[in-house]
């Protein structure tokens, strides 16, 4: 679709959950970086596949069985041409982000990483990519190393050098902050890392929801995301990695599926994808995620990009203009994506969301999963407005006239 034919208003009408009031106002749903809604064309295969088709993978020989193995990988093919991975195989399901980022920081890193290595990931990650890489420190004597960032939520790359080096095994960078939206140069990165021979992982979680993501392209070696905040459901993600790191990498977890033989002493490992997939997967959420992907591209990501953009301006223009209000991030579109945390003068982040939410507003407030990037801007909590496909000017409008009810209460 051409940016001239996307019409935001029209595909408001493909979200059946934003069609309701809440405290009898109109919703405008501003949490889209939390989780995205549901187009009904996801909804429909979700509730088709159980009616219809509702069997497990890979294992009967019966024809539901069948429909549903067929599905469930026609949906790996789909997210795999999402990112443009170069073959399907590569596509590991997992129950999202964070199971994507704790596989490869378990299997990957209990046998790579060791005592006097590093680890580096930055100051501006959520914790999804904070905590895994903790617990592989932990376990294995290395050291975790930090991006520092500016005072406009931007990567500190000067002297990148110096934290990358011989001793670095794996860098792990979000390519979209979820509490600043900075847009990270990841290819800077993976250049770098790549001069030393470090593994480069990327936390896809927020940049693959609005932008054309290329694996190949960046370089990287592992991409974590979801479906939910893309138009999928919750509880499915995807690990993109290397065929050849994925194939000399140990399982992650043990179980059905991601066998091939089983001793009384020992097991050998099914091929991958399914040496990483132990257990029935999550079988209608792979087919809800694979829906979201066709949804999405059937719009244009590009289109998409083209609108939030807008979006962002208008956004960003009517709440510089709202007294004491404090925008972080970047404050050049160029790298910024569709999310905008702020505070208002004295007013806590808590009560700004419960105020909005009177008003039928709904934003995130808190730490954001960010406690790194709270303390750096020296904040307990921020709130957080953030925008998808689906958002329009009337939603900014709502949420500064929410605002206003915010300044008379809080003064
Ligand atoms: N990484 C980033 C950059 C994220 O934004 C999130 C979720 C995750 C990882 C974890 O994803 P999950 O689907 O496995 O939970 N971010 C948010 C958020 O900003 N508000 O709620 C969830």
């Amino acid at each position: 679709m051409s940016i001239e034919d996307f019409d935001p208003i029209r595909i408001r009408k493909d979200f059946p959950a934003l069609d309701q009031t809440i405290h009898g106002k109109p919703l405008a749903y501003l949490d889209n970086a939390a989780t995205s809604q549901k187009p009904r064309a996801v909804l429909d295969v979700l509730s088709e596949y159980y009616e219809r088709d509702n069997a497990n993978v890979h294992r009967g020989i019966h024809e539901l069985s069948r429909r549903a193995t067929v599905a469930f990988e026609a949906a790996r093919e789909k997210v795999a041409s999402w990112i443009n991975a170069p073959s399907a195989a590569e596509c590991i399901w997992t129950r999202g982000t964070t199971e994507a980022i704790n596989l490869v920081a378990t299997a990957w890193g209990l046998d790579h990483v060791g005592e006097g290595d590093e680890i580096l990931i930055s100051v501006m990650e959520h914790h999804s990519n904070i905590v895994p890489w903790q617990l592989l420190a932990a376990r294995t004597g290395a050291t975790l190393k930090y991006i520092e960032i500016d005072d406009e939520g931007r990567l500190v790359l000067d002297g990148l050098e110096s934290l990358i080096t011989e001793r670095t095994k794996i860098v792990s960078i979000s390519d979209v902050s979820n509490s600043l939206g900075t847009i990270n140069p990841v290819k800077t990165i993976v250049d770098a890392s790549r001069a030393v021979g470090a593994i480069v992982m990327v936390d896809g979680a927020q940049g693959v929801v609005h932008t054309k993501v290329d694996v190949q392209d960046l370089g990287c070696d592992f991409y974590a995301f979801g479906g939910h905040k893309m138009c999928g459901p919750t509880g499915v993600g995807v690990l993109w990695g290397r065929l050849e790191l994925l194939e000399a990498m140990a399982p992650f977890q043990g179980g059905g599926e991601m066998i091939q033989i089983v001793e009384r002493d020992q097991s050998s490992w099914a091929a991958v994808p399914h040496k990483f997939e132990a257990g029935t997967p999550n079988i209608a959420g792979a087919i809800g995620m694979g829906a979201a992907v066709d949804y999405l591209s059937n719009i244009g990501i590009e289109a998409i990009a083209i609108h939030e953009s807008e979006i962002m301006a208008y956004a960003m223009a009517q709440l510089s203009l709202v007294p004491g209000l404090r925008m972080f991030g970047p404050s050049s579109l160029d790298d910024r994506s569709a999310v905008i945390s702020f505070t208002m003068g004295d007013a806590h982040p808590h009560d700004i969301s419960t105020i909005l939410d009177t008003e039928g507003v709904a934003i995130r407030a808190g730490h954001h999963c960010a406690q790194l990037v709270m303390k750096h801007f020296g904040v307990s909590a921020t709130a957080r407005a953030s925008f998808y496909l689906y958002s329009t000017q009337e939603d900014v409008d709502r949420l500064v006239e929410g605002l206003d009810q915010v300044a008379a209460i809080f003064g």
